[in-house]
């Protein structure tokens, strides 16, 4: 069961520091392959809307204010265990606590600006919801990378 889709996005500090590839390459050597990808600016219902769960959180303007502040690099990546194996490569919520290895523990040191958003894989369907949020169906390209028979047994 290779086909699990996740929703990742190199947050506006990814992008502004040009991290945007590194995220890139972590993701496509693990062998994750990408599926769709939108270099967007977010407006703010969109931002509203993504991170609807955090609205009654304190933190909720600063957030939206954050992810609408420059472009994001929005994409789509699939793979066996997708959604939870991004998680474990993004690291903790707050770089400070990010074990190192980690996309935020190497790159953050704020939790505000944590380079790199992951559908949550506690939260049954997350990953398919923000998919269905920034892609049209025919956004997304089924194909199939060579390498898989190296990297699935
Ligand atoms: P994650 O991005 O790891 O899924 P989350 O969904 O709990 O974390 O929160 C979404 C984003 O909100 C997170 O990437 C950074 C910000 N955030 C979370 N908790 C925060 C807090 N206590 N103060 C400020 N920003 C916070
Ligand atoms: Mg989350």
């Amino acid at each position: 069961h290779h086909d699990e889709r996740t929703f990742v996005m190199a947050k506006p500090d990814a992008v502004q520091r040009g991290l945007t590839g590194e995220i890139v390459t972590r993701l496509e050597e693990r062998g994750l392959k990408l599926v769709g990808a939108k270099f967007m600016q977010i407006d703010q219902k969109l931002a509203e809307q993504h991170y609807g769960e955090h609205a009654d959180k304190p933190f909720f303007d600063e957030l939206v204010e954050f992810i609408t502040s420059g472009p994001v690099m929005a994409m789509v990546w699939q793979g066996a265990d997708a959604t939870r194996q991004v998680r474990q490569m993004m690291g903790a919520t707050d770089p400070a606590d990010a074990a190192p290895g980690t996309i935020r523990g190497d790159y953050g040191l704020d939790l505000g600006q944590n380079i790199i958003h992951g559908s949550d894989h506690e939260d049954e369907g997350a990953n398919e919801r923000e998919i269905e949020l920034f892609f049209d169906e025919d956004e997304l390209v089924e194909y199939e990378r060579s390498d898989e028979p190296w990297v699935y047994e």
